[in-house]
């Protein structure tokens, strides 16, 4: 609850863990009675900035749901716990963006951005949006949908709050929307510049330019709360790159996301008349085609789920070189489309919730 204080065993076992892997660290003893004494006092304690840096980066080694996580020592860290007022909020969310997705220089980098802690019994602004960047789902009077179904909702409870949009725009991007701690509300356009976006075409299939696709560059979540320490950073976005079933094979495809298949197979002139023909599969390898080419032709990174999947299992095995488990949640690491094809797919992980983690608030808006 809001008023508990930080549970002091939890921080000891993150001191010990960051003392244990960053040998650097100083003297540990000293620091872990420095923040005993600091909860006991005040409720909470403050890390260090290298206790702040390390505890992102093992939060994201720790998320069983990331088939990306080689890469966890890379993950850029920027430290905003001075940052609480919701314009500097939005200003430092945009400058994420563009720090993220670095367009002209074709560079996508892993960020997060780790806003002020929760304080026992002090309200904080809360960012509504579960990504930086979605697209709206404008909900017609007959009940259509333009745009992403998934966000009808929320473009519904915006709508409420001022935001018009273009209602005939599949592509819509989203405001930002804050809640201060007074309880007022904020809406806030993303900048076009800090918003990189990828036309979707195809290697050969002309018609695929014609439906006027396209995907936001970055995925960057938002409404996780990253927990270092038995201390939570309610708001800590951040972001890699994409892996291209995500889009192709979930976002454009799902039944009640943009629903392309029937399209595509139609284009494609495929028999849409019975299962057997396997139209669903062929279009789905067509449209993930095409994302994939469409993000390499516009430089902007994104990895296949044959050479991600092989990533993972050399992350893996070097973390067991480490002599640490790495947890995984086989139901989400094995990707949506060709699961038995990649080696992820043929073996069984650890399950485990460790700590640092990142952690879905049931009150969370989307
Ligand atoms: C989930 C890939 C970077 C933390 C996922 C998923 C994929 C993925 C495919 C499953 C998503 C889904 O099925 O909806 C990647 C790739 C990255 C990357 C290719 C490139 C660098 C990161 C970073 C972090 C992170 C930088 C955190 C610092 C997570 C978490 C989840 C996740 C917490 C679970 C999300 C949820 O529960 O909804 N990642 N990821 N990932 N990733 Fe990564
Ligand atoms: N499937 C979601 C994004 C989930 C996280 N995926 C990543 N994360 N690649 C979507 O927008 O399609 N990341 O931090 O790179």
């Amino acid at each position: 609850d809001a008023h508990a204080p930080v549970d002091p065993a939890e921080a000891e076992d993150f001191l010990a863990l960051h003392h244990h892997e960053q040998r650097r660290g100083g003297n540990g003893r000293e620091r872990l009675a420095r923040v005993r004494d600091e909860i006991a006092e005040t409720g909470t304690y403050a890390h260090t900035h290298a206790e702040l840096v390390f505890g992102a980066r093992v939060a994201w080694r720790n998320a069983s749901r990331c088939i990306g996580r080689l890469y966890w020592r890379s993950l850029v860290v920027r430290d905003l716990r001075k940052v609480t007022e919701p314009p500097e909020i939005v200003d430092e969310l945009v400058r994420h963006l563009r720090l993220a997705g670095q367009r002209e220089r074709h560079v996508i980098r892993p960020v997060i951005s780790i806003f002020a802690p929760h304080v026992p019994g002090r309200p904080a602004a809360r960012l509504w949006n579960d990504q930086l960047v979605r697209y709206a789902g404008h909900r017609h009077p007959d009940g259509t949908v333009t745009g992403d179904p998934r966000y009808a909702q929320f473009t519904e409870t915006l709508q409420q709050h001022g935001w018009r949009g273009k209602l005939d725009n599949p592509f819509d991007v989203l405001p930002l929307a804050i809640e201060g701690p007074d309880g007022s509300v904020t809406l806030h356009e993303l900048p076009e510049d800090a918003v990189w976006e990828v036309p979707i075409d195809h290697p050969e299939l002309r018609f695929f330019a014609e439906l006027g696709l396209r995907w936001h560059a970055i995925p960057a979540i938002s409404n996780m709360r990253l927990s270092i320490g038995g201390v939570d950073y309610p708001l800590a976005p951040f972001n890699g790159w994409y892996m291209g079933t995500e889009i192709g094979a979930r976002n454009l495809a799902d039944p009640d996301r943009y629903n392309l298949l029937p399209l595509v197979a139609a284009r494609l002139g495929l028999d849409t008349s019975t299962e057997r023909s396997l139209w669903k599969d062929r279009a789905l390898v067509e449209l993930n085609r095409a994302v994939l080419h469409s993000f390499d032709a516009a430089g902007a990174r994104i990895s296949d789920h044959h050479t991600e999947s092989e990533r993972f299992l050399a992350h893996v095995a070097s973390e067991e070189r480490c002599g640490r488990p790495t947890p995984a949640d086989w139901s989400w690491i094995v990707p949506p489309i060709s699961g038995a094809v990649t080696g992820v797919f043929h073996r069984y992980y650890a399950e485990a919730d460790q700590r640092p983690n990142f952690y879905l608030d049931p009150d969370a808006r989307e």
